[in-house]
C-alpha cells in the first residue's frame, strides 16, 4: 500500500492534512483529518480506467463554504430531530435548528466540522486512517463526554471499510454515519439516474413534510421505494408517489435493512461497468438522490453540481429515534460501546 499525507490548509490556525491511500490494484482513497471527510475514491472501470466515484472538493476553502457534508463523518447524530430537542432520563435538551426548525447532522458545527487526531497504520495487505476526537459534555447541546474514533481501512480487495467507535462518561444519544455522495459514472460525467441500486429491504420510513419521520413504517411493495429486485434511481424523479415528491422529487428516506449477513445493497453502473456492494451492521440506510443540488460552486475536475448528480448511502439507525418510543434506541449509556461497521467493496 502506498501512503502519502500532505498539507490541505488551515483553520482557525490549526493545520488540515489529506490522507491519500492507494492498493497493489490502483484503487485508492483519500481523507482529511477535517470531518473525516473522504474526498475521491478512486476506482477502475470495466476497461481498467481509474476514476474518481464521489463528490468533493480540491481545496478546504469550498468545503468550507460550499459542502453539503460531501464526504464526511456526520453526527453525534446523524438525519434530523424533530424540533431540535429531546428527553432523556427526565431532562429536556435543546440542540441548534440548523434545518427548517429541526436539528440536522449534529447541528452548526457537528463532527464534519471539527479536525480529529489522525494516525496511518500501514502494515502488510490493508492499510487503515485511524481519526480520534474527544467530543465534550454540551457540545453542540448533547450531554456527555464522549471518546470517538473513525477508522478508515482500505484492502487490497478493492473494499473501503468505514468504522466508528464511542463512549461515554454519561448517558446520551449517539448516531454516526458517513456521508459520500456516490457516482460511480466516474468523474460524475453523468447523473446517477441510469444507476440501478438494489437494497435488500422491505419497508422504508413514512417521512413528513419537514422530512421527519411519521414513525410509520411503509411497505415497499408495488412502489417506486421497492429496490428488492433492482431498480433504476430515475424511477424515483418520475413517480407521483406523495413520498418521492415531498423529497423533492426522488429519495431522501431511511430504508430498514434485513440483516441477514452479506451484502444488503448493491449500486452499479451500466455505462463504466462500475458495482458497489455494501454490507453493514447498521439497520437502516438512507438514501438520498441529491434531489435539489445545485450552487455557483464547482466540484473537484471542475463538474458543476447538478441535481442527481450523486447517490448517498448512508447506514445508520433510524432518524429522529430518540422522538420516536417504536424505533430502536439511539440511547447510549456510560460504560457501553458504540460500533458502527460499513464495508464498500468495488468490482
Ligand atoms: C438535505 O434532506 C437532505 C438530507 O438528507 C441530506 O443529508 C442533506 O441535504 C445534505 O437536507
Amino acid at each position: 500500500m502506498e501512503v502519502t499525507k500532505k498539507s490541505f490548509g488551515e483553520l482557525d490556525g490549526k493545520p488540515v492534512h489529506a490522507i491519500a491511500i492507494t492498493n497493489h490494484n490502483g484503487m485508492g482513497f483519500t481523507c482529511l483529518d477535517y470531518g473525516c471527510i473522504i474526498t475521491e475514491i478512486l476506482v477502475p472501470d470495466s476497461k481498467g480506467q481509474i476514476e474518481n466515484v464521489v463528490l468533493g472538493f480540491d481545496n478546504l476553502e469550498d468545503y468550507l463554504r460550499h459542502s453539503p457534508y460531501f464526504g464526511a463523518v456526520v453526527g453525534r447524530v446523524a438525519g434530523r430531530i424533530k424540533d431540535g430537542r429531546f428527553s432523556l432520563d427526565g431532562k429536556e435538551y435543546i440542540l441548534a435548528k440548523n434545518n427548517d426548525g429541526n436539528h440536522l447532522h449534529g447541528g452548526l458545527k457537528g463532527l464534519d466540522k471539527v479536525i480529529w487526531d489522525a494516525k496511518v497504520h500501514a502494515e502488510g495487505p490493508v492499510a487503515r486512517v485511524e481519526f480520534s476526537y474527544e467530543s465534550p459534555d454540551g457540545e453542540e447541546g448533547y450531554p456527555g463526554n464522549v471518546s470517538l474514533r473513525t477508522v478508515y481501512t482500505l484492502t487490497d480487495d478493492n473494499e473501503l471499510i468505514v468504522e466508528f467507535f464511542g463512549a461515554t462518561d454519561k448517558k446520551t444519544i449517539l448516531n454516526l454515519t458517513n456521508h459520500t455522495y456516490f457516482n460511480l459514472s466516474g468523474d460524475a460525467k453523468s447523473t446517477i439516474l441510469n444507476h440501478t441500486l438494489k437494497l435488500d429491504s422491505e419497508r422504508f420510513l413514512e417521512l413528513d413534510e419537514n422530512l421527519i419521520p411519521t414513525g410509520s413504517l411503509l411497505d415497499v411493495e408495488g412502489t417506486a421505494f421497492d429496490f428488492r429486485e433492482g431498480r433504476k434511481l430515475s424511477d424515483g424523479p418520475a413517480s407521483s408517489d406523495e413520498q418521492n415528491l415531498l423529497a423533492g422529487k426522488g429519495y431522501d428516506h431511511p430504508f430498514v435493512l434485513n440483516q441477514k449477513n452479506g451484502t444488503a445493497i448493491e449500486l452499479r453502473c451500466n455505462e463504466s461497468g462500475r458495482k458497489m456492494e455494501v454490507e453493514t451492521n447498521q439497520p437502516a440506510v438512507v438514501v438520498y438522490t441529491t434531489n435539489q443540488l445545485e450552487g455557483g460552486f464547482l466540484l473537484s475536475g471542475k463538474v458543476k453540481p447538478e441535481p442527481y448528480l450523486a447517490v448517498c448511502l448512508e447506514t445508520q439507525k433510524y432518524p429522529d429515534a430518540i422522538n420516536q418510543p417504536n424505533f430502536p434506541s439511539i440511547v447510549l449509556d456510560e460504560g457501553e460501546k458504540y460500533y458502527s461497521y460499513t464495508k464498500f467493496k468495488f468490482r
